[in-house]
C-alpha cells in the first residue's frame, strides 16, 4: 500500500450474476483476491478492508431473507483474525467505509478497490478500481503459496484421486460418460458448481477434443480409451488432475499399441515432473516436452521424420498443441504465470502461444505438468493440406484415431530440495 500510495484497500467478494430478463442466478464464484484472505467460498457482497498496521476488517453480509439460506455466522478458526462488522444490506460496506470508520475517514483517492462488483464503480474513481500496479503485486504474492494454501491444495489433490479411482472403476464397468461423471461427483461429494472447472470425461475419440464437454448418455459399442481431466476444491483451492486409460482387450494387437503409448507418455510425464525445481525456466521444460513427445511419435512409427525435424517444422504441435502446464491455486489457471516479480510480461517461446507459464520457478510455486499426445482431426487435416504430408504415417494415425488422445497431469509443489508431486503421493496412498 505504501508503494502504491494507498491508505487502504477494499477487496469485494463479488455480486451474483443474473441471467437476462430472468431471476435465475448463475453459480457464484467469489473474487479470488478475496478468497486469498478468507475461506468464504460462497459469500457474495461481503468486503474486506485492509489498512496498514490494523487488524483486517470484514464487512460480513448477512441479509435477513426467507428465500435463501443466510450465510452462517463466522467461524472462530478464521474469524478470530478479523474485525467482523456485520451488514444486512448488499452495499452496507459503502456506508461503513466512507463514514468515519474507527476514527479514520478516508479520502476517495486514498483507497483502492479490488473486484468486479458493479457497486464498486460509482464508489471509487475508475483508476482506483483494480489498479494494475497493485493487482500485479498481489498476483506475484499469490504465486508463493503459504503452508495453509499448500495444505488446502494437498487435500484437494487427495480428494480428487479418490474420485479419479471411482471414475476409472466406472469406466471398467462399461458406464457412459454421463454416469462416470456422476460417480466422480458422488465419490468426492462435490456438486458441479463446487468443481474447480468443468470435468472432462471423454471416451474414445472424444479424448481428442481438448475441452470436451459432451457427457454422452450412450455407451459406445466398442470401448477403446478413457481420458478424464477433473479436480476438486478445498476452501476454494483447486487440484487439476488428468489420467488416460486404454480399454482392456482380449487381443494384444487391438488398438495398435495404444496401451503401450499411454505407458510411454506416463514415463515421459514423470521424467518432466522430476525436472521441476527452483531456478528452472518453465519455457525450457515446455520445449523439452516437445522433443520428448516427438521421440515417442517416432518410436511408435506415427511420424516418419526425426524428432528434431518434427519439432523444427512444427509437426510436434499437431500432436501436442497446448502448453505443458500452469500455476494452480485459487484459480485452476492461477495468476502470475506470465509476469516477472516486477509485474513485467515474460514472452512465450515463439510459435507457442498457448503456454500459460513462462516464469523461472521459485520455492512455494504450485504448478501442473501435463504433456499430451492427441489425434485431432482438424490439426491433422491442416497439416495434410499445408505441411509435409509424407512426414506422417497416415495408416498408423487412422488405426489410433479411435483412441482420441492421451494427457497425464499432476500437481507439483516447488520445494527447497526440488519438488513434491502432490498427485502421485495421493494416488500411492489410496
Ligand atoms: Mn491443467
Amino acid at each position: 500500500m505504501d508503494a502504491e500510495n494507498l491508505q487502504a484497500v477494499l477487496v469485494h467478494s463479488g455480486t451474483p450474476l443474473i441471467s437476462f430478463q430472468d431471476d435465475y442466478e448463475y453459480a457464484f464464484r467469489p473474487n479470488p483476491h478475496f478468497l486469498a484472505w478468507l475461506p468464504l467460498t460462497h459469500h457474495h457482497d461481503s468486503a474486506l478492508l485492509l489498512r496498514t498496521g490494523k487488524k483486517p476488517c470484514v464487512f460480513f453480509y448477512q441479509p435477513e431473507d426467507f428465500w435463501y439460506l443466510a450465510p452462517a455466522d463466522p467461524e472462530s478458526w478464521w474469524a478470530d483474525h478479523f474485525d467482523i462488522q456485520r451488514v444486512s444490506q448488499a452495499d452496507g460496506w459503502r456506508r461503513e467505509l466512507f463514514s468515519k470508520f474507527n476514527g479514520v475517514s478516508f479520502g476517495i483517492r486514498d483507497v483502492a478497490a479490488i473486484g468486479d462488483a458493479p457497486s464498486l464503480s460509482g464508489s471509487f474513481d475508475d483508476d482506483r478500481i483494480n489498479p494494475p500496479g497493485l493487482v500485479s503485486r498481489l498476483q506475484v504474492e499469490r504465486s508463493r503459496k503459504t503452508a495453509y494454501e499448500v495444505s488446502c491444495i494437498r487435500e484437494a489433490s487427495r480428494l480428487a484421486t479418490v474420485a479419479h479411482r471411482e471414475a476409472e472403476r466406472a469406466f471398467r464397468e462399461g458406464e457412459s460418460e454421463f454416469r462416470i461423471h456422476l460417480r466422480y461427483l458422488a465419490a468426492c461429494e462435490h456438486s458441479d458448481a463446487q468443481l474447480p472447472y468443468n470435468n472432462i470425461i471423454a471416451l474414445n475419440s472424444h479424448g481428442s477434443v481438448l475441452h470436451y464437454q459432451g457427457r454422452d448418455r450412450v455407451v459406445p459399442d466398442l470401448l477403446h480409451s478413457f481420458l478424464i481431466d477433473a479436480g476438486c476444491t478445498v476452501n476454494a483451492y483447486a487440484s487439476d488432475i488428468t489420467r488416460s486409460y486404454a480399454a482392456h482387450h482380449t487381443t494384444r494387437d487391438s488398438d495398435e499399441g495404444f496401451a503401450e503409448l499411454v505407458s510411454a507418455m506416463d514415463t515421459l510425464q514423470q521424467s518432466l515432473a522430476g525436472a521441476v525445481r527452483a531456478g528452472l525456466d518453465y519455457r525450457l521444460l515446455h520445449l523439452q516436452a516437445h522433443r520428448e513427445i516427438a521421440t515417442v511419435l517416432k518410436s511408435f512409427g506415427i511420424i516418419k521424420v526425426t524428432a528434431e525435424d518434427a519439432v523444427a517444422t512444427g509437426l510436434s504441435r499437431v500432436f501436442f498443441p497446448h502448453g505443458l502446464g500452469h500455476f494452480i491455486g485459487l484459480q485452476t489457471h492461477d495468476v502470475a504465470g506470465l509476469i516477472d516479480n516486477r509485474g513485467q510480461p515474460i514472452a512465450r517461446p515463439e510459435e507457442h502461444p498457448m503456454l500459460r507459464l513462462t516464469r523461472v520457478l521459485e520455492v512455494g510455486n504450485v504448478l501442473t505438468i501435463e504433456p499430451g499426445l492427441y489425434f485431432i482431426e482438424p490439426l491433422l487435416q491442416q497439416w495434410r493440406a499445408h505441411g509435409d504430408a509424407a512426414a506422417i504415417d497416415w495408416d498408423r494415425v487412422a488405426a489410433l484415431k479411435p483412441c482420441g488422445g492421451i494427457r497425464i497431469e499432476d500437481n507439483l509443489l516447488v520445494t527447497a530440495g526440488g519438488s513434491e508431486n502432490l498427485t502421485r503421493e495421493a494416488f500411492a496412498k489410496l
